[in-house]
């Protein structure tokens, strides 16, 4: 008799150990996904305004307005609180970084979608970074820009987008 008992708990454990329950796991949060509008490489035209060559805190700079595709795709509501950018060199270096805020936040619904502009600014310090980094300093410049949305949950819990990047180049005009 205590053979089988024996027995008939080995077979329990044995069994209990081989239950293979799917585990459930919900992540209820909002998920934004972004997209770029345009994918082409941005040629930035910076001056030289002082005509001394391409230096960090000298005045010259270039402005393109980029747009991103913006989608919620959890079933969350979620608050779009900013958007932020960084500028990499070709080699991966990141030589600057910038963002906007919106204040109030912005509403978005879960599966909406909506398209955020962003004025990338790429001033003669980042043009110089960019220029030396491909080893050679003739005043033309690749690196890339990322983006990255910020955005919240209705409990007040932050979130970033995966960034989306963006070939560039710097050129004097
Ligand atoms: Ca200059
Ligand atoms: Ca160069």
């Amino acid at each position: 008799m205590k053979k089988l008992f024996a027995a008939l708990f080995v077979v329990a454990i044995l069994s209990a150990g081989c239950v293979k329950e799917p585990v459930a796991l919900y992540f209820e949060q909002p998920v934004v996904v972004s997209t770029l509008a345009d994918t082409t490489r941005a040629i930035f035209q910076v001056p030289d305004v002082d005509s001394n060559g391409w230096h960090h805190w000298d005045s010259g700079a270039d402005t393109i307005t980029m747009s991103l595709y913006i989608k919620e795709t959890a079933g969350e509501n979620a608050l779009i609180s900013g958007i932020s950018y960084k500028i990499y060199d070709i080699d991966g270096n990141m030589v600057d970084s910038r963002g906007n805020s919106y204040i109030p936040y912005t509403n978005m619904n879960a599966h909406d979608q909506d398209t955020l502009s962003m004025n990338i600014i790429v001033d003669e310090g980042d043009a110089k970074d960019l220029d030396d980094a491909d080893g050679i300093s003739d005043n033309v410049g690749t690196g890339y820009v990322s983006f990255t949305v910020n955005f919240l949950d209705e409990k007040g819990t932050q979130y970033s987008s995966v960034p989306v990047f963006r070939d560039i180049k710097v050129i004097k005009p």
